[in-house]
């Protein structure tokens, strides 16, 4: 079965508990639960991480390299500000999905560049968490 990797940065273990207006009420335990819902009906494997570290999320991605099929990345502040990042994504040479909870276009002005987007086949954001839910199917359709 093709496994499909979500991968969450920065702050974003805090889902669920602050700022609910910009991030929602679900937490990111509820955001995995239902993802693996819908991989499973979708006939997709799915695996998860987050971690506050730029480096620990660098090494997750080299390490996707034949294990993963495609990947789903909320960057958080990294997509910003982050050449690693997007070298450590376009060498692992997978199908990248970028999401955002918040429409990044409608916040500060720093938000509005992305160092990730030139390197994802298509970005999502300011849907909330089915965000998610969407680049998860378009990845299945893409990797099936
Ligand atoms: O909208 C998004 O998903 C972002 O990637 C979230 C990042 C932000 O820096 C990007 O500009 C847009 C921040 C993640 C912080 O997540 C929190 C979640 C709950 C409470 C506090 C922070």
């Amino acid at each position: 079965m093709k496994r499909i990797a979500v991968i969450n940065g920065p702050n974003l273990n805090l889902l669920g508990t602050r700022e609910p207006d910009v991030y929602g009420h679900e937490t990111l335990k509820d955001l995995e639960a239902g993802l693996a819902g819908l991989a499973e009906e979708l006939g997709v494997a799915v695996s998860f991480f987050q971690s506050n570290h730029e480096g620990e999320i660098i090494d997750h991605i080299h390490g996707l390299r034949g294990e993963a099929a495609a990947l789903l990345i909320n960057p958080g502040g990294l997509t910003h500000t982050s050449v690693s990042l997007r070298d450590a994504l376009s060498g692992v040479e997978l199908p990248v999905y970028e999401v955002h909870i918040s429409n990044v276009h409608s916040r500060e002005e720093f938000r509005h560049r992305s160092l990730v987007s030139g390197v994802a086949v298509g970005v999502v954001c300011g849907l909330g968490l089915r965000g998610y839910e969407y680049a998860l199917r378009e990845a299945a359709k893409h990797v099936g």
